[in-house]
């Protein structure tokens, strides 16, 4: 059975000493052979930016797609091939400015995948401007007079958008994030993590320390009902976004794939897809 080392492969990340994606790459390697994965049984795409390297810094199926399309390309990965664990991963500017269209509707398709947003508040890999999860006011080369737009809550959205798991972590929380992507992995439908992931280089406001003294996990409310989306909302509402665990389950809801006839035959990329002479030469007679 796969450890978490084999896992690790030999391209030795170019991230920055410190950044928090290293954390979410030994997690997501973690979770995979928590989960008794194989190399071979798992896929992990990404966007581009900084985070978006990590599909390459995995022993596993990868594809480093373009900014903001990290969703369709893993939705297209796991519908033709079901048999694949998808996870995919980006930055917070990638999965929420460029690519929220994608984010929405991703989220109310509810396909088996998991995707692990690195949320460091800003864009790290154009060196430094804001993204939609940067505070207002927050001063940038792009803003240099402070953000004037509103931050955006992704996570509320996802409720709105009828997300069935819907979850946060801190990339120094090891333990709690690795849970959540297995938790993820094992969630028969879209799970969103959200991660909170220092940019070292060019965040100096949402630092270790900020997070730290910020964050409030799910586990000092014992209360906590996680299938409730009611409650979920108002936690996320009153913590200001700031609370990490598993905010949201609804395990009722079928994904997507399994509402398809059909489609639990025989995946795609399985099926021999060769066409005949025959049928070759009447396809190219088409455009004669
Ligand atoms: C279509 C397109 N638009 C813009 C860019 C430039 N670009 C590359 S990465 C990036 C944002 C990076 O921020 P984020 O997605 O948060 O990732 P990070 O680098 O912070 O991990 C931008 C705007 C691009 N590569 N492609
Ligand atoms: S610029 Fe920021 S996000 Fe990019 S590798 Fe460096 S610390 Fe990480």
């Amino acid at each position: 059975m796969a450890t978490f080392k084999d896992f690790r492969n030999n391209v030795k990340p170019n991230w920055c000493p410190g950044c928090g994606d290293f954390s979410i790459q030994a997690a997501i390697q973690r979770a995979a052979a928590n989960r008794g994965l194989e190399p071979e049984q798992l896929a992990v795409i990404s966007g581009i930016g900084c985070s978006g390297r990590i599909s390459g810094y995995i022993q596993a199926y990868g594809l480093h797609g373009i900014h903001g399309r990290a969703l369709p390309i893993a939705q297209g990965v796991k519908l033709a091939n079901r048999d694949l664990t998808v996870i995919a991963s980006g930055g917070d500017g990638d999965g929420f400015a460029i690519g929220m269209g994608h984010t929405i509707h991703a989220i109310r398709r509810n396909i088996n995948i998991t995707y692990v947003v690195m949320d460091n508040q800003i864009y790290g890999l154009t060196k430094g401007q804001t993204s939609p999860r940067s505070a207002e006011g927050f001063v940038t080369k792009s803003t240099p007079e402070g953000a004037i737009e509103s931050t955006l809550s992704p996570l509320e959205l996802a409720l709105s958008a009828g997300a069935t798991f819907v979850a946060q972590s801190f990339s120094s929380d090891i333990k709690q994030l690795t849970a959540l992507i297995e938790e993820g992995i094992k969630h028969e439908g879209f799970s969103i993590i959200n991660v909170f992931s220092p940019c070292v280089t060019f965040n100096k406001v949402n630092t270790y320390e900020w997070f730290k003294e910020n964050i409030v996990s799910l586990d000092s409310f014992p209360e906590y009902d996680s299938t409730n989306r009611i409650s979920a909302m108002t936690k996320l509402m009153e913590t200001n976004g700031l609370v990490t665990g598993l905010i949201y389950q609804d395990k009722s809801r079928k994904c997507y794939e399994d509402q398809i006839s059909g489609f639990r035959d025989t995946p795609l990329a399985h099926q021999e897809l060769q066409i005949t002479e025959e049928q070759f030469d009447n396809l190219v007679a088409e455009f004669k």
